[in-house]
């Protein structure tokens, strides 16, 4: 007798004919409280409230420099440039993102594994965590796109399959973040509501949506409804300083038409309590380099 695979509750519908809202049902901050780690009580208080956390230099001027060279160096390098981990922005053919920087370079995979970054993914998550996602966002100047509000939980719930919110990512600022050059926008306190998103995934979405995201996106009322009530946070600093956000932050970022390019890297953690499943609302799984099959935790 064959059985059926395991199918995991949805408890996040998204994608269907209509949106529809549905209140969090995990926790933000999974570890016990007074659980030792880098974040002292305040700050896990301060991300359960908001959804997020900022560290005003998580990596020396000095660290910064070479993961600069890296990214630099990556995205100079033409048959990485010719893979599918890499994304262009449409107009000036840039390189806008490049995916799975911890498996391809030694360099960001040692990031991965500080215990300045893990060993605060581990106190939030309250368990062992592998990488889900990684990637260097370039965001050149003179007109890289940005990236419209979303919540990311809402994409890798749908087409990576993760079951719960029990996921966070940090984006590291690599170059200065000013006001002006199309920085992270957080909604605070949006993370504590799903939005699941009217429409249904086309097959291959992710070839457009790390682009420009299509389906997954808000509409103008609920977006005007969260902002009414949480209200915008621009987050800037200097290269080295991070953001820790919550997966499903509803968040988003503007283009940046200035000089400056507004280049950062942003790893994904999950728990390893939270592996990936099936896609919930999606025909099929997006490759591994964009949602990670290898539930590895990191070491
Ligand atoms: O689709 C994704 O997984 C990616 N897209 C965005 C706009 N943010 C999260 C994630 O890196
Ligand atoms: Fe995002």
């Amino acid at each position: 007798m064959t059985t059926a695979p395991e199918r995991t509750v949805d408890l996040y519908p998204t994608r269907g004919a209509t949106e529809v809202a549905t209140p969090r049902q995990d926790p933000v901050v999974w570890s016990e409280p007074g659980t030792r780690g880098p974040l002292g009580a305040a700050e896990l208080a301060g991300y359960e409230r908001n959804g997020f956390l900022t560290v005003d230099q998580l990596i020396t001027p000095d660290e910064v420099a070479v993961y600069r060279a890296e990214l630099e160096r990556l995205t100079s390098d033409p048959v990485l440039r010719a893979d599918e981990r890499s994304i262009v922005e449409p107009a000036s053919q840039d390189i806008r993102t490049v995916f799975e920087v911890h498996r391809i370079s030694e360099v960001f995979a040692g990031l991965v594994r500080d215990p300045r970054v893990v060993g605060r993914a581990r106190q939030i998550l309250g368990s062992d965590v592998y990488v889900h996602q990684s990637r260097i966002n370039v965001k050149p100047g003179f007109g890289a796109s940005g990236f419209y509000w979303h919540s990311d939980f809402e994409t890798w719930h749908a087409e990576d399959g993760l079951p719960a919110m029990r996921t966070v990512s940090v984006s590291i600022a690599l170059t200065e973040n000013h006001d002006t050059n199309g920085g992270l926008m957080i909604m605070p306190g949006s993370h504590r509501t799903f939005l699941g998103c009217a429409g249904a995934t086309p097959r291959d979405n992710y070839k457009k949506s790390l682009q420009m995201q299509d389906a997954g996106t808000p509409s103008d009322e609920a977006l005007s409804e969260l902002a009414t009530a949480h209200g915008i946070q621009l987050f800037t600093g200097a290269p080295g300083s991070a953001t820790w956000f919550d997966c499903n932050c509803m968040h988003g970022s503007g283009d940046n038409i200035t000089p400056y390019p507004r280049s950062n890297v942003f790893i994904v953690f999950n728990s390893v309590e939270n592996r990936a499943v099936e896609p919930f609302a999606a025909p099929v799984r997006r490759p591994a380099f964009i949602g990670a099959r290898d539930f590895t935790p990191v070491r």
